[in-house]
Formats: C-alpha cells, sequence, structure tokens
C-alpha cells in the first residue's frame, strides 16, 4: 500500500512539469597536446607532453516548445574559460550553418569554461592570457571552435520535447575555502546563515524526453579545476572532466539514456574554492601556511602548497584529480537516481538576455541605495603571489608589498592613471591592464552580462570567477527580482555558472576586495565590481518575464583581436624516423603476461601529434582479441587510465617516440591484449601529412 501509494505521488510529480524542446550533444575540442603551454597556471614550463584524456565541448539547448525563438544555448568546455575569440568563432562556425542555426546567436549562447588548468592554451583574445600561452595558437583555437560548432550540431539535431527535474545533493569533502581569511572578513551575520565556507550543494537538471528517455544532465558545483598541480603536462578536463566522463560511459551504456547522453558538470562560484581538500601547507616542514597571507617559515608563498585527498602519491595531482572528479559524478549519480522525487521545472517561459557593458567608470545605485563606480581593469599585486593551488612568481607573498621585478615591468608597461588608483581604492596595482592597448588591449574592459530562465529555473552566465559569498550574493538578488513574475507558491532556483563568454578574473564581495588577497587582487574593476554585475543584471531581468518580447541593446562590441594576433609556438618542420626504423615501429614491447593492476608499456617510433589532431578520433587504444580471433578496441584516449605520452628525440632529424602506457587499474577482464598507436607523419620535402599506424605484440592480462 505504502509503495503504491508513493509511486501515484511520484507520478503526478513527475507530470506537474511543462514540456520544453530539449537537446543536448557533444563535440571533441582536443588541441594541440604537445609543445603548446597549458593554461590556468600561466607557468610558460607547463607545456604539454601528451593526453591522458581527451577534452570536449558540451552543449544543452532549451527552447519554448511553442515559441522556436525563445532558447538558449548553454555550452561547457573543459577548459579554463569562456572567450570572446572562442565565442565569436563558435557563433560565426553556426551562422554558417544556416537554417534553423540562426536559432542561435550572441543574445542567447553561452560558453562557460569548467576551469579545468590542464589544457592546451593560446585562444585567447586578450594579450594578458595570451602571454603564458606563448601568443594566439590557431590550431587551439580551431579546435575548440570546430569541436564546439559540432557539439551544437548534435544538440541541435537531438531536439525533442521533453521535461526537465532538479535535484540537488551535498558533495562530500571535495571543495575547501581557500581564502579563509578574505572570506572572514564578510559580515558576521550573513556568514552565520551558511554551515559551510564554500557552497556544496551540487544543482543538477535532468533533460528527459517525452518518451522517457533521459537526452542529458547538467549540473553545477563550485571547485577549482586545479586538481592536477601545475608540473602535470599530460592534457586533462581536470576533474570536471572526469566526472562527466565517468557518468557518461556509465549512464550512456543504460537503456534510460537516450543516443548520445551527454553530462555536463558546469562550474559554479569558483572562485575561492580548491579542490585541495587536505589544506594548505608548506614544503619545508613548517606545517600549515599562514592563514593571513599563505606563506610559510621563510615568509614567502611559493612553499605552500594544497594538498588533494591523494596527494601521499606524489603524482602531479593525477589521482586526486580522479578522485575529486569521482566524488562529484558520485553525487551526481545520486541525485538522479531520486531524481523523480525532484523539483519538476514548471511555466512555459524560456527567455535569455545578453548584453555587453563597458565597466570603465560604470556609475551606479547599490543595493543599499548608495552610488558605485567601477574602473578599468587592473591587477593588484597579489596577483602575482599566485594561489596555494599553484604558487605565484618568486618570493611574492599574497596581500604583502610586491618585490621590484614586478615593479619594474607593471611599471614599464604602464602607470595607473591617478584617476584610476584612486578607483580601484586599496588594491595596490600591479598591472594597470585595462589601461593598457599596446599591442591590443590587454584584457577586458568589456563584458558580457547574461541570465537564461525556463520555469522558475534561473542561470546567472558570470564572466568572473565569483567568491563564494558573491555567488551567493547575485544568487539571491537575482531570486528576490525574479520572484515579482513567478506565480505565487513558486520558488526560483538560481545556479550561477562561469568563468564564461570572456574572462574577467575574479569577482569578490567589497569585504573580501578589502583584503586583497590573490582573488580580491585579480578582482577587476575594483571594489564595486560584484555590486555593478548584480545592478546589471537584476536591472535587465524584466527581459526574462513572461510578457518580454523586447532585447536589450547589444552595448558596446569587445575588440576583435584574432588577426592582430601573432603566435611564438614553432610549426612541426617534418618528421623522420632514425636511419634502419620505421613510423609506428615497436621499440619496446610490452611484456608477455600482466597481473591486472599493472601497468602496460609499450614504446613506438613516433610523430609530432600536432600534424593531425584526430578530434573525435584517438591517438592510442587497447584492443582485446575476441574468441573468433578478431580484434575489438576496447580503450581509447577518453580512457583516464590509457595514457599518451610525446618525446621529441632528435631536433635536428624530426625524431620523437610516443609511449602509451595502461594502468590496468580500470577493471579490464582477464584475456589477451593489444596496444595501438595512431600517428600523423609530416614528410620532409611535400610537407604532407601521412597516416600511419603501430601495434605491439600481443600481452595477457591474468
Ligand atoms: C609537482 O608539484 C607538486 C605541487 O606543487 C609537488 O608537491 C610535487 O613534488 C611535484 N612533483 C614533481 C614530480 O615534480
Ligand atoms: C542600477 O543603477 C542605476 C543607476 O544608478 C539605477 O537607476 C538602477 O535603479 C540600479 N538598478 C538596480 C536593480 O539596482
Ligand atoms: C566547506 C569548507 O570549505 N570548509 C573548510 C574551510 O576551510 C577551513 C580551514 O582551512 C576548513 O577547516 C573547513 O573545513
Amino acid at each position: 500500500m505504502f509503495w503504491l501509494f508513493n509511486f501515484v505521488l511520484l507520478a503526478v510529480a513527475w507530470a506537474a512539469g511543462d514540456r520544453y524542446l530539449i537537446g543536448a550533444g557533444k563535440g571533441d575540442i582536443t588541441g594541440p597536446v604537445v609543445e603548446v603551454p597549458f593554461m590556468g597556471y600561466a607557468s610558460l614550463e607547463q607545456k604539454g607532453t601528451g593526453l591522458r584524456q581527451r577534452i570536449y565541448a558540451r552543449s544543452f539547448i532549451v527552447g519554448d516548445i511553442n515559441k522556436p525563438a525563445d532558447r538558449f544555448l548553454y555550452i561547457i568546455l573543459d577548459a579554463v574559460a569562456g572567450d570572446t575569440a572562442v565565442r565569436r568563432g563558435i557563433l560565426e562556425g553556426l551562422q554558417a550553418l544556416g537554417g534553423d542555426y540562426a536559432l542561435y546567436h550572441t543574445g542567447n549562447v553561452a560558453l562557460v569554461g569548467t576551469h579545468s588548468h590542464s589544457g592546451p592554451g593560446g585562444w585567447h583574445n586578450y594579450v594578458l592570457t595570451q602571454v603564458p600561452a606563448l601568443g594566439f595558437t590557431k590550431q587551439s583555437y580551431q579546435a575548440i571552435v570546430d569541436g564546439t560548432v559540432l557539439s551544437v550540431k548534435r544538440a541541435h539535431e537531438s531536439l525533442s520535447p521533453g521535461y526537465l527535474d532538479v535535484g540537488t545533493a551535498k558533495v562530500q569533502d571535495s571543495a575547501i575555502n581557500r581564502s579563509l581569511w578574505a572570506y572572514l572578513a564578510n559580515p558576521e551575520a550573513e556568514r552565520a546563515k551558511y554551515t559551510d565556507t564554500t557552497d556544496t550543494l551540487m544543482t543538477l537538471l535532468r533533460l528527459k524526453r517525452a518518451d522517457g528517455k533521459t537526452q542529458g544532465i547538467l549540473n553545477w558545483y563550485a571547485v577549482h579545476g586545479t586538481s592536477a598541480h601545475n608540473n602535470n603536462t599530460h592534457v586533462t578536463g581536470d576533474n570536471k572532466g572526469v566526472a562527466a566522463l565517468l557518468f557518461e560511459k556509465e549512464f550512456g551504456a543504460l537503456p534510460d539514456a537516450a543516443p548520445g547522453f551527454v553530462a555536463g558538470f558546469s562550474q559554479a562560484n569558483v572562485g575561492d574554492t580548491s579542490p585541495n581538500v587536505l589544506g594548505q601547507w608548506c614544503t619545508d616542514g613548517s606545517g600549515e601556511c599562514s592563514l593571513k597571507t599563505s606563506t610559510c617559515a621563510d615568509g614567502k608563498s611559493t612553499g605552500c602548497h594544497g594538498r588533494g585527498p591523494m596527494w601521499q602519491k606524489n603524482d602531479k595531482g593525477i589521482s586526486s584529480c580522479y578522485e575529486i572528479g569521482r566524488r562529484q559524478y558520485a553525487t551526481a549519480k545520486d541525485i538522479v537516481a531520486s531524481i523523480d522525487t525532484g523539483t519538476p521545472v514548471t511555466g512555459p517561459t524560456v527567455k535569455a538576455f545578453h548584453f555587453f557593458h563597458d565597466m570603465r567608470y560604470f556609475t551606479f545605485t547599490r543595493p543599499d541605495g548608495s552610488q558605485g563606480t567601477t574602473c578599468p581593469a587592473a591587477l593588484g599585486e597579489s596577483f602575482a603571489a599566485g594561489t596555494t593551488d599553484g604558487p605565484g612568481v618568486g618570493d611574492f607573498a599574497q596581500t604583502v608589498q610586491a618585490n621590484p621585478f614586478w615593479k619594474f615591468v607593471g611599471g614599464v608597461l604602464r602607470t595607473p592613471s591617478a584617476r584610476q588608483k584612486q578607483c580601484q581604492g586599496v588594491k595596490k596595482i600591479l598591472l594597470d591592464v585595462g589601461e593598457m592597448e599596446v599591442p591590443f588591449a590587454w584584457t577586458a574592459n568589456i563584458v558580457d552580462i547574461q541570465v537564461f530562465r525556463v520555469g522558475q529555473f534561473v542561470i546567472i552566465v558570470s564572466p568572473a570567477e565569483a567568491s563564494t559569498m558573491a555567488g551567493r550574493r547575485w544568487r539571491d538578488a537575482i531570486a528576490t527580482a525574479v520572484k515579482s513574475f513567478l506565480p505565487a507558491g513558486l520558488e526560483p532556483i538560481v545556479v550561477l555558472g562561469g568563468p564564461a563568454n570572456t574572462y574577467t578574473h575574479y569577482a569578490v564581495t567589497p569585504e573580501e576586495y578589502d583584503i586583497q588577497r590573490y582573488e580580491g587582487a585579480s578582482t577587476l574593476y575594483g571594489r564595486d565590481t560584484l555590486n555593478a554585475y548584480i545592478n546589471l543584471t537584476v536591472g535587465a531581468i524584466s527581459y526574462l518575464s513572461p510578457t518580454s518580447d523586447s532585447k536589450p541593446a547589444a552595448g558596446p562590441m569587445p575588440p576583435d583581436n584574432r588577426a592582430r594576433s601573432a603566435s611564438f609556438i614553432t610549426q612541426v618542420v617534418y618528421d623522420n624516423a632514425p636511419i634502419g626504423k620505421k613510423m609506428g615501429q615497436v621499440l619496446s614491447q610490452p611484456r608477455v603476461s600482466y597481473a591486472r593492476g599493472a601497468t602496460v608499456t609499450a614504446v613506438f617510433q613516433g610523430a609530432n601529434p600536432r600534424n593531425n589532431l584526430r578530434l573525435e578520433g584517438t591517438f592510442a587504444a587497447v584492443e582485446q582479441q575476441q574468441s573468433d580471433g578478431s580484434w575489438t578496441r576496447v580503450r581509447d584516449d577518453s580512457d583516464w587510465y590509457l595514457v599518451y605520452s610525446w618525446t621529441r628525440t632528435d631536433v635536428v632529424w624530426g625524431a620523437s617516440t610516443v609511449q602509451i602506457d595502461w594502468e590496468t587499474v580500470d577493471s579490464p577482464q582477464p584475456g589477451t591484449y593489444r596496444i595501438k598507436y595512431y600517428g600523423d607523419q609530416k614528410m620532409s620535402f611535400t610537407g604532407k601529412v601521412v597516416a600511419f599506424e603501430g601495434t605491439s605484440n600481443t600481452f595477457t592480462l591474468t
């Protein structure tokens, strides 16, 4: 009786949601995995040497079933952030497809990074983010644009009527606040409203087709993509990339999943969160780093490192990365298991707004009625100190005086105007990026202001990494504003996704700004940055009302720096095998037999993987022999435990080797296997690129 009653309730609850147009799709965006610096830690030494897990764009479309033009497209990139250059490229790519793709435009497309710090860089619009990537690498940019357009195409082709349901759960032990000293500066009464110093809740949206199959899940949870350390040089999507692939591989194989099922793990108010959950420790053995400045006994921050859950493995954060990803995946799985008792999305309205806004000396009214002003972008001295997820340059300490080198660089680059200095208040300006235009704009002064809505579900699309408390204030302000046009009794559910569209570094609360730790020093437009974002988004909220059929004015266009940019990455000249060797030849065979759990290794005569990115394909594979003698692929580049590494062995001759490692801890069946390598050689004289393969001897796993 009890269960029957329950069942009826569930069915009613589920049926209570409205019907929308829903779709989801995924595309490979893995750019050049070698010789290009990674984007995130801004460490020039962190250049790619291979691939652990391919990275993807995941696209989600929600539309009004009766008004096809009312829809939004939320794209998650396994990358550090959204960006003006790639967003332009993607929008151009979609327009070029013609037809219905004109329904996706700057007004309703959000490009949100997972904030992974382990992907190739070089695709950014502004100088500051180009510097650590050695400029603008067309190949890196094009991989993201092409893979993302493909993901949108797949999402669009999957569109069908369906329902949305929301579920939430707490993610256990996956983030801590890495800037607690700044967080503690927020008013006590405000802090007392929350039990945690980071947002531990994951909010998940299920996209279920009318035929009962699930097309995708999309969730928001805040944790930095800095599990893999700044000395890891294998491309990965960091912890959210792990979570998404684990979910897709498992759930995608179930009968409940629609073909092309996609799992999106979106970043949220990530600003002061860290996946290094065991805290921040000094490498000099002096214990935990100081709370206030994250320094060690020597007064410097360079020896202070966050520790992930598996730090003792000392494997550049790789095991911790997998573990933090697994915890998010496990939470998402729990939510989905009980989502039929969750909250259905109701109300037919699907709306989106977007406009550009110039933050230079923008004057507005703060929530308390006083006047606020934002400033041209600038980075404060603590920016150079970095964070405990990736300590900064030299002897900088967060909140402590700058060293002369950076003063010198900053001074040469630009002396801030008196107005700028005054505007930035307590921030001691290190890099006056918002007033630097040589050779072109150093960072964004023009930002993307964007909010989406379906029924009572609202998505703030933030260009900045909002801190925990900043995200809470912003969500609360939007919730209050949206309530005015929701039916009585329907509570708004507001999430914040970012960093999106164009990267504007951080947005902390004014109180946190006054502390000027890394996040405050990186809050570009001054103490009022967050209040301005709130003013602009709340001010435009009426565009989300059911009766609104207008759009805000587009605002000033951000500069397009794609054609002005240069690359300092040298091209592949040619590839050759040493005399007497052939491309793809096995230089070191696997052993005859391994116990499961061991690492299987094969080394091949290789070629530069930049010759062909093999998007939607693979550089490495494991094949298993079937009972009829044939071979079936069982692992590829999307598998975490299959690792591809490339080494240049002779610069002049153009020789290189490729090592493929299979860490057989991923529950393979006992059996007979072989390793495959897929390469592409650039020929010496013609410059033509020719594909080749390598195949190892067979080996058994027992
Ligand atoms: C990599 O970096 C981490 C964190 O900075 C450090 O603890 C570790 O010793 C480094 N590992 C190697 C192999 O260099
Ligand atoms: C934003 O600031 C403007 C200019 O002062 C003011 O007119 C408006 O009411 C403010 N909007 C909100 C939502 O606070
Ligand atoms: C949820 C959360 O963020 N908690 C941590 C914040 O930081 C302090 C000190 O590092 C920890 O003790 C909390 O557990």
